[in-house]
């Protein structure tokens, strides 16, 4: 099966929107080296609190896919992200205390509300498999692929920052990203274009998201 999936064409028609989200002044800086360590500390603390949210969103799309999934093999990736998710949080509380920021006291601004009540109305029954799968890709594609860029060659990132950008930028996060397009891609192929249409508009408004989200770590913010 050679035929173009439904996300690559997205890819190409919005591709100044996802370089927006995954070359964002505040990644870019990490792979530069030049970020102000207390930017990079605001982030840590909110996105501890996206990722608690994150959550049941995606318990959410592993129950849409079991009621709606014609391929068992679905249940094996969600489940792994959710899997890695607990791993996530046990790291966010180390690196937390590594860079002294203290978790329980992280007001989530208004950005990260925002986001975290997107995620809560894609958590509907009434928002279908596809439309879920597509959110759920878009949201880990773009932590891949901005924080791979800050492990490539001729990256200047600190020592001290590696550690997160291996989280989401290592090879086998890739490799599970693939795999959530490739259920997305299969999901939106089958599905009717109105449909199709409402998962793009899910799609663009995870970049937003991102992008809103990235822009939070902006000290005056
Ligand atoms: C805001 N988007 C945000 N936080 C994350 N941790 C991810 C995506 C990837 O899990």
């Amino acid at each position: 099966n050679n035929k173009v999936g439904v996300i690559e064409t997205w890819l190409r028609k919005h591709r100044l929107i996802f370089t927006g989200a995954t070359r964002h002044p505040f990644t870019l800086s990490i792979r530069d080296g030049t970020v102000d360590f207390k930017s990079f500390k605001k982030w840590l603390g909110q996105d501890y609190i996206f990722v608690r949210a994150f959550v049941p969103f995606i318990a959410s799309v592993l129950v849409k896919a079991s009621k709606e999934s014609d391929d068992s093999s679905d249940i094996e990736v969600i489940l792994s992200g959710m899997a890695s998710l607990n791993d996530e949080i046990a790291w966010f509380k180390k690196e937390a205390s590594r860079f002294g920021v203290s978790l329980t006291s992280v007001v989530p601004q208004k950005a990260n509300v925002d986001y975290c009540r997107f995620l809560e109305s894609l958590m509907s029954s009434e928002v279908e498999y596809p439309v879920a799968m597509t959110a759920f890709w878009a949201i880990e594609a773009v932590y891949q692929e901005s924080f791979a860029h800050c492990l490539e060659e001729g990256s200047k990132t600190a020592e001290e920052l590696k550690e997160t950008c291996q989280r989401w930028g290592n090879e086998g996060f890739g490799r599970y990203c693939q795999s959530l397009q490739n259920i997305a891609n299969r999901c939106l192929e089958k599905a009717p274009d109105d449909l199709v249409s409402k998962a793009e508009v899910v799609f663009l408004r995870v970049l937003e998201h991102e992008v809103e989200f990235w822009n939070l770590s902006r000290l005056e913010a």
